[in-house]
């Protein structure tokens, strides 16, 4: 048994306390730590079944190679490490010499414990185009954003996840109330939260206040439940401040002292009575009432936010909106709230960062047009990446590609046929992953194998919960698979030598260590390890540079209108901006595709694109489906499990696209909307036909649109129709 902690592969934001069971090498069944303080022994059914993915014979075990003439054939052959590096290397290293290296493009998909690898490989070699796969950065990107922008600092629901002794630390205070927006916690588990972490604060008497468009099982144990439309969160969070302020509920000695651009905040709520919210969000203007008193009597308050509210064109007003309903209770910073984690390690939020040459960092993809780009995010833009792929401009020629943890044509993309069209005018795409994936089958020349997190040692730090925790080896690799961070090393030392310094994975992490005065031996000993913790950070100085009391915005308080954004040219207050696919803003489309699509709800059997291949996980829910009412059901003459197709707009390019799925007929969505799963491809079909990828994902309805500022995009709201599937079809 080796106790160790998950991240990836496969794909995870957690980093659960395991035991780990192994017979002769070989992963036989994996239990939660019952001794670890994040989890305290609980795992999720992708972890239970993990040995299912490690062993799985589908698992690519050897690097591979097929020629530019076989894209999109099933015509590949094995190589060696050393040409594959080799391949790699010159081809790389031709392209820089030619054209630049921003002609060669680094992606990666949602936060993995291999991402710093992956920018540190990106910016050493020398191209400022490293981006997410994801349209808009529209994960946790957002959130993070907007809180900047409010309070200087990402803050984070406060669960006592920083004490070893968790909610017996007497430091901690229970929450009154937990406000679940826009998350399916105990599904999810994102971003470093431990879902299960929400009934814990149940349990101990904290009130539920759900705020979704589906009925989820938080939904039905809650207090009070807002069944929003989707995309309409900004609307709501003014509306709830509206009430809080009309009937004086908000905390006005906080307000004075902390908040800054309160009257004018004041003067936006106020154009948002209950009446008005319960039009644009499809609530009861009594619940809006209910759900603001519930809030500011309940304190402490915590806000556990989901993708939901990432996922729409230009949200930050929604996220801005939420927080300042913290703002104005004084929800922040106190125990129980919103509170600011000590970091453990930097390196996790973009290792390399210095490695950039100046001249480089000019060149970023987005960044001479999008301001948001340009003043705050240091990743290219993959929305106008696509773009540029497909004009090809002659001065700015794009040559190559390094997709690590990314299946983007089943998963993080948008727009399908836009998106394999953009990446086929490559030369050159490398793959590095588990499975074969749609991706790489489409338009990879080259795929590299890496290992699960039961095959190699790494670092779990980082989101949620600061702390300091290893990964540990349980087995050995299988067949001839690497661990990312040695593929990154490896090549990483070729690239640029003195970036990469370290003779293997282990001098590599302890280096990472050395900031917290540890190696990363004697971290894999003692883990895990807690930082030192205080509440209220802005009473003594240690929240800004300059050691005064404070925020570390510009005014020093909580911008409720934001200095920072109206510097940026975009709007300084949280008005509520309706998103560009709604019956609202589109009422002629929506005649034509009258329901309101939100895509992606999480499922606990199936991470994004990932698990499908596990007989175990994928008999809990086997195929795509998409959730409409009963009623809607009916209309439409559909039953539950027949095949039907939802089709809608591609955003506003003109075009139409269309998924299929399983119909799951189910009351809990509303009668106007529908919910379908996202990530779908069948890894048994035709590899050929890209397993299915192009009948199946809902991501061909999303348009690559960027709106103004490039964050956020509309996974969540959209249009569709629903019909059935015919025979033949
Ligand atoms: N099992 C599993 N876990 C995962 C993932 C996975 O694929 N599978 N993915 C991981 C990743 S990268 C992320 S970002 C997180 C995301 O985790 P979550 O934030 O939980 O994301 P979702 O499940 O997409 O959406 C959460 C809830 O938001 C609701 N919702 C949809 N639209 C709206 C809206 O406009 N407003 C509001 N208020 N609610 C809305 C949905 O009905 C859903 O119940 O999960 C992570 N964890
Ligand atoms: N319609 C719709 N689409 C969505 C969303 C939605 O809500 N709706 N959510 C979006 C969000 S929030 C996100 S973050 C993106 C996520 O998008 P991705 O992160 O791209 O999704 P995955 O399918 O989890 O991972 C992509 C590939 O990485 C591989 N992989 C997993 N772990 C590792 C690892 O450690 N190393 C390597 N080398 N490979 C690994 C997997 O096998 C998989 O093929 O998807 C987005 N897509
Ligand atoms: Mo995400």
């Amino acid at each position: 048994m080796t106790r160790s902690s998950a991240w990836t592969a496969p794909g995870c934001h957690l980093g659960c306390g395991l035991l780990i069971y192994a017979k002769d090498g070989k992963v036989e069944r994996v239990e939660g730590d019952p001794d670890n303080p994040y989890n305290q022994g609980r795992l999720c059914p992708r972890c239970l079944a993990v040995d299912d993915i490690v062993n799985h014979e589908k698992r690519i075990i050897y690097p591979l190679k097929r020629d530019l003439a076989d894209r999109g054939k099933d015509k590949w052959q094995r190589i060696s490490w050393d040409e594959a590096l080799d391949t790699i290397e010159r081809r790389f290293k031709e392209y820089k010499e030619k054209y630049g290296a921003e002609s060669v493009v680094f992606l990666q998909g949602t936060g993995r414990d291999i991402a710093p690898y992956i920018t540190r490989l990106a910016w050493s070699f020398g191209s400022p185009n490293y981006a997410f796969s994801l349209s808009n950065v529209a994960c946790f990107g957002p959130r993070i954003f907007a809180a900047n922008m409010l309070a200087g600092v990402f803050m984070v629901a406060d669960y006592g996840q920083q004490f070893i002794d968790r909610y017996d630390n007497p430091q901690y205070k229970n929450p009154g109330l937990v406000a679940v927006w826009g998350n399916n916690a105990v599904v999810a588990n994102s971003d470093g939260a431990y879902g299960h972490w929400v009934t814990d604060v149940l349990q101990r008497g904290a009130k539920l206040l759900v705020i979704d468009p589906r009925l989820t099982w938080l939904a039905a144990h809650a207090d009070l439940w807002l069944q929003i439309r989707p995309g309409s969160d900004g609307a709501l969070a003014l509306g709830m401040a509206n009430v809080m302020i009309q009937e004086k509920l908000y905390d006005e000695q906080f307000v004075q002292d902390w908040c800054f651009g309160f009257k004018k905040f004041a003067a936006l709520c106020a154009e948002w009575t209950p009446e008005r919210v319960a039009e644009v969000c499809w609530v009861e203007a009594g619940d809006v009432v209910a759900a603001a008193r519930l809030f500011a009597s309940s304190a402490p308050v915590m806000v556990q936010q989901g993708v939901a509210i990432d996922q729409r064109e230009d949200c930050y007003d929604a996220s801005r909106a939420i927080l300042s309903l913290l703002a104005i209770t004084g929800n922040i910073e106190k125990p129980g709230t919103m509170v600011v984690m000590p970091e453990f390690l930097k390196y996790i939020t973009g290792w390399g960062r210095d490695l950039l040459p100046y001249e480089q960092e000019d060149k970023r993809i987005g960044a001479d047009d999008l301001v948001v780009y340009k003043l705050g995010l240091h990743v290219a833009s993959i929305n106008k990446m696509i773009d540029h792929l497909i004009e090809q401009p002659a001065a700015y020629p794009l040559k190559a590609s390094w997709l690590q943890t990314v299946n983007l044509i089943a998963c993080g993309a948008v727009d399908n046929e836009r998106t394999h069209a953009a990446f086929s005018g490559l030369e050159f795409n490398v793959a590095v992953d588990l499975f074969m994936t749609p991706t790489a089958m489409a338009f990879c020349d080259l795929f590299l194998p890496v290992t699960t997190f039961t095959e190699r040692d790494g670092i779990r730090c980082g989101d949620n919960s600061q702390r300091g925790e290893t990964i540990n080896a349980a087995v050995p690799p299988r067949g001839e698979c690497r661990s990312d961070m040695e593929i990154n090393l490896e090549l990483g030392r070729r690239f640029n030598a003195t970036a990469w310094p370290w003779e293997n994975v282990g001098e590599m992490f302890s280096h990472i260590f050395a900031e917290s005065g540890m190696d990363f031996y004697q971290v894999q000993a003692t883990a895990p390890s807690y930082l030192p913790f205080e509440y209220e950070k802005f009473l003594s100085g240690k929240m800004r540079a300059d050691g005064k009391p404070g925020f570390p915005t510009p005014s020093g308080k909580l911008e409720l209108f934001s200095k920072s954004l109206e510097f940026m040219g975009l709007d300084p207050l949280p008005r509520y901006v309706e998103p560009p696919m709604t019956p609202f803003s589109q009422p002629e489309l929506a005649q034509e595709y009258p329901l309101v699509l939100q895509t992606g709800a999480r499922r606990h059997n199936t991470f994004h694109s990932e698990n499908r291949q596990s007989s175990r996980l994928r008999a809990m829910h086997p195929e795509p489906t998409v959730m409409i009412h009963p009623e809607t059901a009916a209309n439409l003459g559909v039953r539950d499990g027949q095949w039907v197709w939802v089709e809608g707009p591609v955003g506003l390019t003109g075009r139409v696209a269309r998924a299929k799925r399983l119909a799951e007929v189910t009351p809990i969505v509303d009668p106007r909307c529908a919910s379908a799963d996202h990530g779908w491809w069948r890894p048994e079909a035709d590899p050929e036909n890209l397993y299915d990828v192009n009948e199946l994902n809902i991501n061909n309805l999303i348009s690559w649109s960027t709106g103004l500022t490039g964050i956020g995009a509309n996974y969540k709201c959209i249009l569709c129709k629903i019909y059935p599937v015919k025979e033949n079809e």
